[in-house]
């Protein structure tokens, strides 16, 4: 057996400090670059003067808007289609947005040289907040567009619009909320950057950065720069984290790709924190309006929702484009309900570019939320316990396969079972009768629940795609005469721990231990295609590619095994990890002595050409439905507005686990990311387009200070989507999380009368809602 507790593989290297990371590439002759940006938030660019820059005795280039227009560079296609500024030409478009790009012999002589670059703008009036982004004589963003005249991107719905309208109009009780799920930013320790290697000679580009998606950038790099795609070569190495903001391309890329075709020479940018924090990876600014109708005696019939979505300047979202709001189809949440309808309509403003994950399973991060909130005020409006509620609307297993409102088929589940575990581990009935008491103290104690159902693993092609390129992902599995294996897959880890589990599946497979496998992944010249880790589809779909590609594998050794025992391959069993005659297991015969076998000169029948090797794509059939019950304590200190969290109960179903330590790890991550959304992160910016977050001193990630000791449990239910039953968990407890804390604040507060309150819950916040002043989330926090 080879799943189970195993200590990551790659901790030797990372715990030693022997990572390469990007910034750790270091070439011969290497040069440096830096990127000049954007001190508006939207300004007409009246002239860029870069002659003092490049007089600089360190600088071997300066590369403008202009220069790449000449080359037919200035734009890039982002992952949804839409087009972005590599550097800017006409408009600056966000502050912070790319304007030149300096090389230089050093990497302080490019920063220096920024300055010397004069560049003259005229301000314009920005868009900020989103709901003034459509109104009329809003200043347009995208002139650049044809045709455009707004700030419109696109309009997208989902469900039975009349069904549900019908049922709200009969409906015996009906809540509705409007709330905001910031604007954040996934913070990953490492920041982005590249190092860019053209090759005149050989007219080979090889590019090192930190990407979740190597293959997608290939081809990327190919359409922007024109370069023949075999002659492109991604390097992802070492990851410092991506938690989704390092599945797209950046223009800091490109311009080290045009700087090393310029110079000649391999040219490296790594970005700041300031730059991250300004520039990439922005997620959720969901503007939401939910409401929910339901009978007196607590069944939920219906739920409806409008959203506004901010996507800033360019819309750069990760998501399937098939999809413009990726899978907000699951906000009919875990809930046996009859109709649903949902209106999403995308909205460009002056910000950077939104839309981009952040560990969100492309937009359910926002769904959960929603009909989490939702169904908590229901409770409240009908005088019914929180958890009593759910497990009334909760869908029973008898249901699964179930189709959604919106027509997502959910794979698998037991969730009452999940909701009464995770109520007995947190000792839900004496943590109400202590909440009575305190109360009757004077004391805010809150408890707040949320059950989620994720929905991972884009995904079967007919559905989804990105680039135009469907989501079918290659294996690869080489075993060696001896019988240790190598295995080469499109999916790329960012910590998750990859070089591990994935040798544990080929070890269960194939018998032999998981040390025996070598796990190759992020350079698109030693892997298969496949369009790369992010949605939690590694285990989902590469997962499954490797599963069954061993399973290929271990059928070309019944061959071997078959002509080594002169039986028919028919008289063979696989137990124990070996190939025997059935019922006789003296005959067994490991992968390591068929491999040998393999390679020998056995006389070997048809199908095995002489070794075990095998290559598959894989197509997944449906997404993996993860799901989970998550409880949250709080104390809240009515005084400060302060928020404690005591303690949080996780039950997650992530079907069968490969590593139950890794698992746990994934959600001690995501849970620690959704206390940090709930209670303090948000990027906020001034009237002007300010960026009012650019650095951890304004943009608060959470410590261990501010996380409980995580108490943990599980139940299974396999996937039967998935050869070995795994459903993805990259992402379960960040989505989960967020509404379970802000149902425990709100539930603090109920003393008050409140029912809602927008994230973050930072101090001031709570303690504005205590004194009844309405409070924003999404613009500045004096
Ligand atoms: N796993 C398991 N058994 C299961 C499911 C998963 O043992 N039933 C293991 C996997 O084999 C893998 C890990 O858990 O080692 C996460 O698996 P999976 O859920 O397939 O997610 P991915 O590997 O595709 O990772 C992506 C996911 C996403 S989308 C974000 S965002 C995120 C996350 O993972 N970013 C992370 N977790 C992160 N963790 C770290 N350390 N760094 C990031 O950037
Ligand atoms: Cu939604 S963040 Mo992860 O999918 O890379």
């Amino acid at each position: 057996m080879s799943f189970g507790r195993m200590h990551r593989k790659e901790d030797a290297r990372f715990i030693r400090g022997r990572g390469t990371y990007t910034d750790d590439v270091r070439l011969p002759g290497m040069l440096y670059g830096a990127v000049l940006r954007s001190p508006h938030a939207h300004a007409r660019i009246v002239s860029v003067d870069a002659s003092a820059a490049e007089a600089h005795p360190k600088v071997k280039a300066v590369i403008t808007g202009r220069t790449l227009e000449g080359l037919g560079l200035a734009w890039m296609p982002t992952l949804s289609r839409d087009t972005q500024a590599v550097l800017a030409t006409d408009k600056v478009r966000f502050q912070g947005q790319e304007v030149a790009f300096v090389v230089a012999e050093d990497p302080y002589s490019a920063r220096d040289a920024l300055e010397l670059i004069d560049v003259e703008y005229d301000p314009l009036d920005a868009v900020v907040d989103a709901r003034r982004a459509l109104d009329p004589g809003a200043p347009v963003i995208r002139d650049d567009l044809e045709g455009r005249t707004g700030n419109h991107i696109f309009d997208w719905e989902a469900g039975d619009r009349a069904r549900t309208d019908a049922l709200f109009e009969q409906a015996e009780v009906t809540v509705a909320q409007d709330m905001i799920y910031p604007r954040v930013h996934p913070a990953p320790l490492e920041t982005c950057g590249a190092v860019a290697d053209f090759d005149k000679v050989t007219g080979k580009l090889t590019v090192w950065c930190p990407t979740q998606a190597p293959h997608a950038h290939r081809t990327l790099y190919a359409m922007v720069a024109g370069l023949p795609e075999h002659k492109i070569r991604v390097i992802s190495p070492d990851i410092g984290g991506g938690f989704g903001g390092k599945v797209g391309i950046y223009p800091g890329y490109v311009c080290a790709i045009v700087g090393s075709i310029v110079t000649g020479r391999p040219v490296k940018w790594m970005e700041d924190r300031s730059e991250n924090l300004m520039s990439t990876a922005f997620a959720r600014d969901y503007h939401m309006r939910g409401e929910i109708a339901a009978t007196r005696d607590g069944r939920i019939q219906a739920i409806r929702v409008k959203v506004l979505a901010d996507h800033g300047a360019f819309n750069g979202t990760a998501q399937p484009t098939k999809f413009p709001a990726g899978f907000f189809h699951v906000f009919s949440g875990s809930y046996d309900v009859e109709a649903a309808h949902c209106e999403v309509t995308g909205v460009y403003t002056n910000k950077a570019p939104g839309g981009v994950a952040y560990a969100c399973s492309f937009r359910v991060t926002e769904a959960v939320y929603l009909v989490e909130r939702l169904v908590d005020m229901l409770a409240a409006e009908l005088g019914l316990d929180p958890a009593e509620l759910r497990m009334r609307n909760l869908l029973r297993p008898e249901q699964f396969p179930y189709v959604s409102p919106t027509g997502w088929e959910y794979d698998s589940g037991d969730y009452p079972k999940a909701l009464r575990l995770a109520l007995d581990l947190a000792g839900y009935d004496e943590l109400r009768a202590e909440q009575a008491d305190r109360r009757a103290r004077g004391e805010l104690m809150g408890i707040g629940i949320s059950f989620f159902t994720e929905a991972v693993g884009a995904g079967p092609r007919k559905h989804m795609d990105i680039l135009g390129l469907g989501m079918a992902d290659g294996a690869e599995l080489r075993v060696h005469p001896t019988g240790k294996a190598v295995l080469r897959v499109s999916c790329q880890s960012q910590g998750q721990g990859h070089e591990t589990t994935f040798a544990q599946i080929v070890g269960q497979e194939l018998g032999i231990p998981a040390d025996d496998v070598e796990v190759v992944h992020g350079d698109t010249d030693q892997t298969p295609f496949g369009l790369g880790t992010y949605g939690s589809r590694s285990t989902p779909v590469s997962g499954a590619a490797t599963a069954l590609v061993a399973r290929k594998v271990r059928d070309r050794a019944k061959i071997v095994a078959a002509a080594m025992l002169e039986a028919s391959p028919d008289d063979l069993e696989w137990a124990g990890g070996r190939w025997s005659v059935v019922g006789d297991p003296s005959t067994g015969k490991s992968l390591a002595e068929l491999a040998l076998a393999a390679h020998s000169d056995l006389e070997l029948p048809e199908g095995v050409e002489g070794h075990l090797d095998a290559a598959i794509v894989y197509n997944p059939p449906n997404l993996t439905y993860p799901f989970g019950a998550y409880i949250c304590v709080v104390d809240v200190d009515p005084g400060t507005g302060q928020v404690k969290v005591r303690r949080f109960v996780a039950v997650d179903d992530c079907g069968v686990r490969i590593n139950p330590m890794i698992v746990e790890g994934q959600i001690h991550g995501g849970l620690a990311d959704g206390v940090g959304m709930a209670l303090m992160q948000v990027m906020a910016f001034d009237e002007d387009g300010n960026h009012l977050g650019a650095s951890f001193m304004d943009y608060l990630l959470p410590t261990a200070v501010e996380c409980p000791s995580w108490e943990l449990g599980e139940t299974v239910t396999p996937s039967p989507a998935h050869p070995i039953g795994a459903k993805g968990v990259g992402e379960s407890a960040t989505v989960g999380s967020p509404p379970a804390v802000v149902n425990a604040v709100v539930d603090a507060l109920g003393p008050y009368g409140i029912r809602h309150a927008d994230m973050p819950l930072t101090p001031a916040n709570v303690w504005r809602v205590v004194q009844g002043r309405p409070f924003r989330t999404d613009l500045a926090i004096p």
